[in-house]
């Protein structure tokens, strides 16, 4: 099934450490950290079953939700969309320069090193509006950054990432852009598509149980990186998409909204976006 595909590949991913981005996962805590915030999120979990008089059956049906969430992999998509953006949040606070976001479970290390102006490795007839994305990296004091790279990763016009469906090809629309030496980049790709939370597994019946959306509005993931700085964690979504302010993940911010103009060639549209690093 499409869950157990994008669910397998992404806990293949989440063990291999690739998501730990900012750092290793923390190991071998301080007890009292661990009895501060284990003992309050139990504690949350315990106030619910109080307040809400949470019966033996319910109580069933949790512990077999569980479970299903290992048996598909899903423990790194259900994190990543009701858990990373507190997260994020929290990080952010100490964080200057560009607003980012989460990072979500579907990067992946190794892809295509491009020089800008680049386009990103897509399939000869890569359905979706042709887009061209335009940009500058700079330091929190104005300095351009040449050595800066943009990894990008999205959804090709259906919705699908590669490399996480049996759709896309391996590598499809995902590229590691170097910028210039004023820190500019020029990226060719296609618009992506809004993208649902697979349905058919725990993570998207619960969603949809509780009479949740399981969508998140289109969306551009980025990693913004230059030497001596502080890699920007980002995605960029569009004007007028249905599922802004709704996006399952609670992960757009109107700072990341898009609003991409005709080139007025064909069906072509085109974006400005700088990002500013701050140093380490
Ligand atoms: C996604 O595409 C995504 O970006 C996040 C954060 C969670 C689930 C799917
Ligand atoms: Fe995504």
């Amino acid at each position: 099934s499409a869950a157990v595909t994008a669910g397998a590949h992404a806990t293949e991913s989440a063990r291999a450490g690739l998501s730990n981005l900012r750092g290793p996962a923390a190991g071998g805590a301080d007890p009292q950290r661990v009895a501060t915030v284990v003992g309050a999120a139990l504690e949350g979990i315990r106030a619910a079953i109080r307040d809400h008089e949470v019966t033996y059956a319910e109580f069933d049906a949790f512990k077999q939700w569980l479970i299903a969430v290992s048996d598909t992999g899903e423990w790194p998509l259900f994190l990543d969309v009701y858990l990373e953006h507190e997260v994020e949040k929290v990080a952010a606070r100490s964080q200057q320069g560009s607003v980012g976001t989460i990072l979500g479970p579907f990067w992946l290390p190794d892809q295509a090193q491009l020089d800008s102006p680049a386009t990103l490795p897509m399939r000869e007839d890569e359905p979706g509006t042709p887009m061209i994305l335009v940009g500058q990296v700079t330091s929190t004091d104005g300095t351009p950054l040449a050595g800066a790279t943009v990894d990008i990763w999205h959804t090709d016009d259906e919705g699908w990432y590669s490399g996480f469906a049996s759709r896309p090809p391996a590598g499809n629309l995902r590229g590691v852009v170097r910028c210039d030496d004023q820190g500019r980049y020029e990226l060719h790709t296609r618009k992506p598509a809004p993208y649902t939370i697979p349905l058919d597994g725990p993570t998207g019946q619960m969603t949809q149980a509780a009479g949740w959306s399981p969508w998140r509005p289109a969306h551009i993931h980025l990693l913004v990186a230059a030497p001596g700085h502080r890699t920007l964690t980002s995605q960029l979504f569009f004007t007028g998409d249905p599922y802004l302010g709704n996006d399952v993940a609670s992960a757009d911010k109107p700072e990341l909204t898009l609003d991409p103009q005709p080139t007025g060639n064909g069906a072509e549209i085109r974006s400005d976006r700088d990002f500013v690093l701050e140093p380490e």
